[in-house]
């Protein structure tokens, strides 16, 4: 299956939410200030967030009076160039090599997942890689990695429950010198910000891989479950305060009408959104690409 197909298909819910309401609201009547505020609503409901929907509708009213806007396909096509143009100012993030990337986030997002199918992509570029069973905390967490470490015939580092996960950081490092790895997936411990020692475990691994392995190139990347929506937001909060956030993974874009959550986060942390999972399988991530996400999104 194509990118653009898949995406699409990820968007079904969102994209069928919006594009109905917003048909429903044009088939009857004019563009008034019921019909700016009802689409305030419909973008609220897909979890654009407020504010930001507020100000695209802002934007919508002011071209609308400019150009002549009256069918549903004008205003979508004019959305789309909004939010486009928004879009437009974000720094992307480039990944280069030897690449250090640390998954974080809350419990459940998908993380063990994530890495699964990011080992999968960069063995599919041909990059080598290897794992770091971080989360020594849950019970059988680096099992789980492990199978996926076998599935993708990828190598592994881990060591036994309970372990320090900087320790366990630190041999992934040194095992990566040693082999020449060009990727290291850092697995953690889902978390949430109340649970302190957690969190500054988190730091200390960020220190361990600066002091060990400075000539890499380092990305934290936290994973967001696009089914909670707008909660997701709070979540980055939570992590800012801990280590630097470089991207956002987007998991479960799949079966939720919440999509609008990338346009929240990037208006509000002008964080990227890199990687969007679409699915449980290995191959169901695509590296995340604006334009083609709003041109799938009405
Ligand atoms: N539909 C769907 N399910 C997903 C996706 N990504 C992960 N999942 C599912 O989400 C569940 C949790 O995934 P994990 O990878 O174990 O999550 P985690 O963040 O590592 O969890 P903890 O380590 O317990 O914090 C699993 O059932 C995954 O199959 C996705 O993109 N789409
Ligand atoms: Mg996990």
């Amino acid at each position: 299956m194509g990118l653009f197909k898949k995406i699409g298909n990820a968007l079904k819910k969102t994209r069928e939410a919006l594009a109905r309401k917003i048909d429903a609201l044009l088939s009857h009547g004019e563009l008034d200030d019921d019909f700016y505020d009802e689409l305030t609503d419909i973008l609220i409901s897909c979890d654009i967030g407020v504010r930001t929907s507020m100000d695209i509708v802002d934007s919508l009213r002011l071209e609308a009076r400019k150009n002549k806007i009256r069918t549903a396909e004008d205003v979508k096509n004019e959305l789309k160039k909004i939010l486009k143009d928004e879009f437009a100012a974000l720094q992307e993030i480039k990944l280069e090599y030897p690449a250090i990337i640390t998954i974080i986030g809350v419990n459940g997002v998908g993380k063990t997942t994530t890495i699964g199918k990011l080992s999968k992509y960069f063995k599919n570029q041909k990059r080598e890689v290897t794992l770091v069973a971080g989360d020594t905390f849950r019970a059988a967490a680096s099992d789980q990695l492990s199978q996926w470490a076998d599935r993708t015939k990828t190598r592994i580092i881990k060591h036994a429950e309970g372990a320090d996960a900087a320790a366990v950081v630190y041999d992934g490092i040194s095992s990566a010198k040693a082999k020449g790895t060009d990727v290291l997936l850092v697995d953690t411990a889902g978390r949430l910000h109340t649970k302190t020692n957690l969190m500054e475990e988190l730091k200390k691994i960020d220190k361990v891989i600066n002091r060990e392995y400075p000539e890499a190139h380092k990305y934290n990347f936290i994973v967001l479950d696009a089914t909670t929506g707008q909660n997701a937001l709070n979540q980055i909060n939570a992590f800012n305060g801990f280590v630097h956030i470089d991207g956002i993974i987007l998991t479960k874009l799949d079966g939720t009408a919440k999509g609008g959550v990338v346009i929240a986060i990037e208006k509000d942390y002008h964080l990227p959104v890199v990687f969007v999972g679409v699915g449980e399988g290995v191959d169901d991530l695509e590296m995340f690409d604006y334009n083609e996400f709003i041109d799938n999104l009405f």
